[in-house]
């Protein structure tokens, strides 16, 4: 935390990047980010990234930053938050940038940290944004209504309503909870999905292939959108490991895995993915319980899944009875 602050308080010019497909904690991290360092009079922008789900959209719009395609600058500090490997960030903005370049994030990191000149992983992290208030803190600047709503909203969907949690993420929330109410957490938080996105939840689950192993079940599925929707979904459903893989312009698996079995040693992000796609190309990453791969092979769609569901049979069947 000490280095980061150091790179905070030298730059001046800070551009703030995140994945693609981002979520509400990469953009309410993003966003929130850069009204802190607003507060110590840095210019600051927000990369705009184009495809926002209606949430995100939503948190953009009460936030009213105008996000840009390009920063005004190409010097000064690029800040990449909630991203666990440079493949999934938008690469012209990154080679373009000439500045010193950090990332701040929450998850397992797979990449090679040489592309960036600092990296403040913290694994324990539920959120980016509970860096993100906590840096907040360190650097003595007040949260506003509209930065704690951000930052509140981010905490609840990355802890998917409260599933993954812990006492740190509740400690966070309870102080934004004294800045804005919770009500306008959740409704965003909580925004019905799109009709797009249920079509996909819908037709993924109707397309699944189910594994039984033991008392598990473990259920794969293809989708042309929504990836990480439809796994989670499958979860919902009652499966207890899922991968959706999705092969249109860009190849990308996502994967979840209930919480019994990540509490009995499953590590998607960390030994499933990189495992599987391991000679095809791409890179994954993510947490234990729900981690994704992306950039390989096309033509190896199928047999990356089958390698994923034989990967997590083994765990399986390598568990005391
Ligand atoms: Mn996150």
């Amino acid at each position: 935390m000490k280095r980061l602050l150091e790179y905070i308080s030298e730059a001046n010019d800070v551009f703030v990047v995140y994945h693609v497909s981002p979520d509400p904690d990469a953009v309410g991290s993003a966003i929130a980010l850069a009204r802190i360092l607003r507060k110590l009079g840095k210019r600051v922008e927000v990369f705009k990234e184009s495809n926002l789900n209606d949430q995100v959209k939503a948190m953009v719009e009460f936030s009213g930053e105008e996000l840009v395609e390009n920063p005004s600058f190409s010097e000064g500090l690029l800040i990449v938050v909630d991203t666990s490997s440079k493949s999934m960030i938008n690469k012209a903005i990154f080679d373009k940038f000439k500045g010193k370049k950090i990332a701040i994030d929450h998850h397992v990191r797979r990449d090679e940290y040489s592309d960036f000149d600092y990296v403040f992983v913290d694994e324990t992290a539920i959120a980016t944004a509970i860096i993100i208030y906590e840096l907040a803190k360190d650097l003595n600047v007040e949260i506003d209504p509209v930065t704690a709503r951000l930052l509140g909203i981010a905490m609840i969907t990355d802890s998917a309503n409260f599933v993954i949690a812990d006492s740190r993420l509740f400690r966070n929330l309870s102080e934004i909870l004294e800045i804005i109410d919770y009500q306008e957490l959740l409704n965003i938080a909580n925004m019905p999905l799109n009709f797009s996105e249920r079509v996909a939840r819908l037709k993924g689950a109707g397309r699944a292939k189910l594994y039984f192993v033991d008392d598990y079940i473990i259920a794969t599925t293809k989708t042309s959108a929504f990836e990480g929707s439809v796994a989670r979904a499958l979860i919902e459903l009652g499966a207890d490991v899922s991968f959706v893989g999705s092969s249109n312009d860009h190849t990308r698996i996502s994967s979840r895995a209930r919480q019994e079995l990540v509490q009995r040693g499953l590590n998607l992000g960390r030994d499933i993915l990189p495992k599987v796609i391991e000679g095809y190309g791409g890179d994954a990453g993510g947490h234990a319980g729900a981690a994704g791969a992306n950039g390989f092979d096309k033509k190896a769609l199928d047999l990356i899944l089958q390698a994923c569901v034989d990967e997590v049979t083994a765990f399986i069947k390598s568990l005391p009875k």
